[in-house]
């Protein structure tokens, strides 16, 4: 489907680009993705575009450009509204960010605290992660997906950041699918699309990243 030109400066291994990523294939938009080195200098397209933050994902949608992940995914849903993300009902929309927001806000500093233990992962930082995982077991409900019948906003805006769980198992030294069999079953279901199986990255790959990430960090502390 053809609507203008799509631009999405990109990052791999960012769970934040995977939802952007995720939102324009489930809507069939077509789009060049433009890695960005975000360690080695950002371009000035990114830096132009993203004045504020400076981080990706930045859609540009013919050569305007959106920032934040939530914000892009919200904005594909309303440009190329067929398959739609968010429900048609205005309450069910009203919840649907809700959890979002609380994605948002919990779930990506929950698995930082894991990933970026110095040392053994202290309980805390695993008991927090795990309790935010049950919390969206609640609001799953006996639902599939968070979507209900269809794969839906939440659904695009939690199974990005499941591409960093099987580092936080490493780093933790837990099993996601012990602790939050339902949480852990609704993952398995979004990775039987296509969509999804085809864009979350390697687990493995991300793993090694965040370990190099997280050793060259150490040897920069420890050089000062
Ligand atoms: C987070 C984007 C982000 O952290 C969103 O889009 O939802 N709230 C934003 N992007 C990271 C890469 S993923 O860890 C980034 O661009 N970092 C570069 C930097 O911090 O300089």
């Amino acid at each position: 489907m053809s609507k203008g030109e799509v631009v999405l400066l990109d990052c791999w291994a960012s769970p934040f680009c995977l939802r952007a990523k995720i939102a324009l294939a489930e809507k069939g938009v077509e789009h060049e993705a433009r890695a960005e080195n975000l360690f080695g200098g950002k371009s000035d397209l990114l830096l132009k575009s993203n004045p504020i933050y400076k981080k990706v994902p930045v859609l540009l949608h013919d050569g305007k450009p959106l920032c934040e992940s939530t914000i892009i995914v919200n904005y594909i849903d309303e440009t190329w509204p067929s398959p739609p993300l968010l429900p048609s009902c205005a309450s069910e929309r009203a919840k649907a960010r809700f959890w979002s927001d609380f994605i948002d806000k919990k779930v990506f500093d929950a698995v930082c605290n894991i990933w970026k233990s110095k040392g053994e992962v202290p309980e805390t930082a695993k008991n927090e992660f795990i309790e935010i995982l049950k919390q969206l077991e609640g609001a799953l409900g006996e639902k599939d997906l968070f979507g209900g019948d269809s794969f839906g906003f939440v659904d695009v805006i939690a199974i990005s950041l499941t591409s960093w769980f099987y580092a936080v198992e490493k780093f933790g030294g837990f099993k996601v699918e012990n602790e939050c069999p339902k949480f852990s079953a609704w993952m398995h279901k979004c990775m039987q699309r296509e969509t999804v199986a085809r864009i979350l990255p390697d687990p493995e790959k991300v793993y090694e990243t965040l370990l190099c990430a997280l050793i060259l960090k150490s040897r920069h502390v420890s050089n000062a």
